[in-house]
């Protein structure tokens, strides 16, 4: 990669780039570090520099702007050749055609039949599918650990979990599910070189182009199938924006939701007040999963959007072509939004779900239902089948993985007491 910081991007007045560290060594000093450094952050992102949007209500009007689009083409370092494939985060944005990445018109026409399938209503459907999986995974942890020894709550339980629910929902066979976990992990790891990386992006792509294949010959119930299948007299999906679908309701119903479990279920046992008031009834679950939703954000920074022309945010501007990212996990601890204590985990607050953690405008998370139901049924059926569930080793121990953008631990070892 040539140097990028040579393209000519704009500096903020009297402030130095916060440097996001690729070893999440330190995420809560980092989150400070961004809300210190204003409203509209300037940021380093592997030597590439960005803005990044680090409060609540900016973020609310930026993410409804549609100067800010997805399209990489548009982005100056990109079209100039400063950033190139070599990158290790350019997977998170040059992610094929998909929903995720096409704004406008088309965007609504990629997009429609996945919210479709996925509001409340709907997916009352899959709460059987879903307790099912949660009742086996459930007996896979007291397999491993009912003898009192210790055993990793992630790979036993959150990991499987949110994947065999996207893998039903999206017709993907369970034996295939080990391959993508592997897969995935590997993608969002900063220690992946990035040649492997590409070449599981590859392989991934080959992987989901045969499964688009076989439902366009033999459809299912699943959603993929609906993909494919044209509405009367609607025009159909190419098989690009099939594909480009299905990898990302993949990578983001598996990725996402496996934080939202961790994350509440680490933030619960170290606050036993808390729990307890939850154990007993006092207070709901949807105040936790809100709550670490906010407090605990699954996405860290969301990469990217790129602007088609100038944008004054404040007393800064954002250059035409340069690159935002929104930093959630800043976002989620805004004091003007939350409160002076917005750095403290409390299911009592008043109005935990004011939360944005799902987005907001046109690309809001089209599976922040389903998340919401995993979560909700996970939790209470985990600490109902083991109320004395406590960490194996102090939290300070619980290591992030290397991952820039998302907010994951390497494992999360537990007593099921
Ligand atoms: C991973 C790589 C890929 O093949 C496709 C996508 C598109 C959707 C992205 C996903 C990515 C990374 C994780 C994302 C997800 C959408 C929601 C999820 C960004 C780039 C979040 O973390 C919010």
């Amino acid at each position: 990669m040539k140097c990028p910081h040579a393209a000519g991007h704009r500096s903020t007045p009297g402030g130095g780039a916060v440097v996001i560290d690729p070893m999440v060594q330190d995420l809560d000093g980092e989150t400070a570090r961004l809300r210190e450094a204003g409203t509209l952050a300037r940021i380093e992102l592997l030597g590439v520099p960005a803005w990044t949007v680090t409060r609540h209500a900016e973020a609310r009007r930026l993410l409804v702007d549609p100067r800010l689009v997805k399209d990489i083409g548009v982005w100056e370092l990109w079209r100039s050749g400063a950033v190139t494939r070599d990158w290790p985060l350019i997977g998170m944005i040059d992610a094929g055609r998909s929903m995720f990445t096409v704004d406008g018109d088309e965007h609504r026409r990629l997009r429609t039949k996945t919210s479709q399938a996925l509001t409340p209503r709907r997916l009352e459907a899959l709460r059987p599918d879903i307790e099912r999986f949660t009742e086996e995974l459930l007996g896979h942890l007291q397999e491993q650990g009912g003898d009192g020894g210790v055993v990793d709550l992630k790979s036993v339980f959150a990991q499987p979990l949110p994947m065999r629910v996207v893998g039903m929902l999206m017709g993907v066979d369970e034996d295939r599910h080990p391959m993508l976990m592997k897969r995935y992990k590997a993608f969002f790891s900063m220690l992946t070189p990035q040649e492997e990386r590409l070449a599981l992006l590859d392989e991934l792509d080959v992987f989901y182009y045969a499964l688009v294949r076989e439902r366009t010959a033999r459809p299912g119930d699943d959603l993929t199938s609906a993909l494919i299948l044209a509405e009367e007299g609607g025009d159909p999906l190419t098989e690009e924006e099939v594909v480009g679908n299905l990898k990302a309701m993949v990578a983001a119903g598996h990725e996402t939701t496996i934080g939202l479990i961790l994350n509440a279920v680490r933030a619960l046992l170290a606050h036993p007040d808390q729990l307890r008031m939850v154990l007993d009834g006092r207070i709901g679950w949807d105040a936790v999963i809100e709550e670490t939703l906010r407090w605990d954000t699954p996405t860290t920074h969301l990469l990217m959007r790129f602007a088609t022309e100038d944008i004054q945010v404040g007393d800064q501007v954002i250059g035409r072509g340069e690159g935002v990212a929104i930093s959630y996990r800043a976002i989620g601890r805004d004091t003007e939004q939350h409160g002076g204590d917005a750095d403290a985990f409390d299911i009592t607050r008043p109005t935990p779900i004011r939360h944005m953690t799902f987005g907001h405008g046109p690309h809001i998370c089209p599976g922040a239902a389903l998340s919401r139901v995993e979560a909700a049924i996970a939790l209470p059926a985990l600490f109902g089948r083991f109320p004395g569930l406590r960490l194996a080793v102090p939290d300070e121990e619980i290591r992030k993985l290397p991952v820039m953008t998302q907010n994951d631990m390497e494992s999360f070892p537990v007593l099921l007491g």
